[in-house]
């Protein structure tokens, strides 16, 4: 039987999902965006994950769009046609991770190039192993970033460095995207999953619809002004206010125990 190019797996409630095509350091095939993207939807439909762990197997993360995909890109008339890539496969990746129900973290192993590293930008924490490394490899071969990468990118680091990285696609390694604030941490590479699951259970034990409502008012304030970003925090915390989590959180504070929050 062929190999998953997708392997999930569980540790209470949290699901680790691993890219497998090692021999081609995890680039993205038609087949294996087939295997993830259902991995994703089935652990956000599932009531028991709180928490998801994204990596790649063998020594790269993932180095972006496998450019012998043949005939991937091909549009009308045999020309290529990219843009029918972005929407039909990176533009439901990139909007899922971002809407997951809970937090995701990209444990990046390795090379992160291309589509790959914005796919680990698209998740909400990033560590990275010390030997990792993050390439906007899209300029290299003609093309802009994307998997969300022109959204993300100056958001993370700010105009210049986001041009610098995008004109140049220069190797960044794992030290220097946690200095300027790209990722959230540089791990030793022993440590990485210990680091990456140690994280995961900790969020999965948080009250996650407060986490997921934090990244979705985040997000909407880089394009609100001062006035709408409280009118929308007062309408989260309406919400949040009335739900179990918020009672919990209240009461445990109270009695001086620890929560168990439940919501999701
Ligand atoms: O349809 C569309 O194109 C739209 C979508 C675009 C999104 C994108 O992601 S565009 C960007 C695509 N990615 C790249 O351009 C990165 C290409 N890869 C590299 O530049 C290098 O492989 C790395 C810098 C990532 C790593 O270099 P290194 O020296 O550590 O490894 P290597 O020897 O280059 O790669 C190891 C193997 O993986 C090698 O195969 P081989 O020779 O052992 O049989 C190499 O060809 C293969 N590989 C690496 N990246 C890709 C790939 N094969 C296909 N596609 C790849 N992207």
């Amino acid at each position: 039987m062929a190999e998953p190019l997708v392997i999930v797996a569980a540790q209470g409630a949290v699901r680790t999902i691993t890219l497998n095509r090692p021999q081609s350091l995890n680039s993205f095939t038609a087949a294996m965006h087939a295997q993830l993207l259902p991995a994703l939807d089935d652990a956000a439909a599932d009531a028991e994950v709180r928490a998801i762990v994204v990596t790649g197997a063998g020594r790269g993360f993932c180095a972006g769009q496998d450019l012998n995909d043949a005939g991937m890109a091909a549009g009308e008339g045999g020309a290529p046609d990219v843009g029918a890539v972005i929407e039909r496969l990176y533009r439901p990746l990139a909007t899922r991770v971002r809407t997951m129900p809970v937090p995701v973290i990209a444990a990046v192993n390795g090379v992160a190039a291309g589509a790959g590293a914005n796919f680990a930008l698209c998740c909400d924490f990033v560590l990275a192993a010390r030997g990792a490394s993050f390439i906007q490899a899209f300029s290299r071969i003609g093309l802009v970033p994307d998997c969300g990468g022109t959204w993300l990118l100056p958001r993370l680091v700010g105009r210049a460095r986001a041009l610098g990285l995008a004109m140049t696609g220069d190797k960044l390694s794992a030290a220097e995207a946690e200095r300027i604030g790209l990722i959230w941490k540089c791990v030793d590479d022993g440590a990485l999953m210990d680091e990456a699951l140690a994280l995961a259970h900790r969020m999965a034990a948080m009250p996650l619809r407060a986490l997921a409502a934090t990244r979705r008012a985040l997000d909407a304030s880089m394009a609100l002004d001062f006035a709408d970003a409280i009118t929308l925090e007062a309408d989260a915390q309406r919400e949040l206010g009335r739900a179990g989590d918020f009672a919990e959180g209240v009461a445990a504070f109270l009695a001086k125990r620890p929560p168990v929050f439940k919501d999701r």
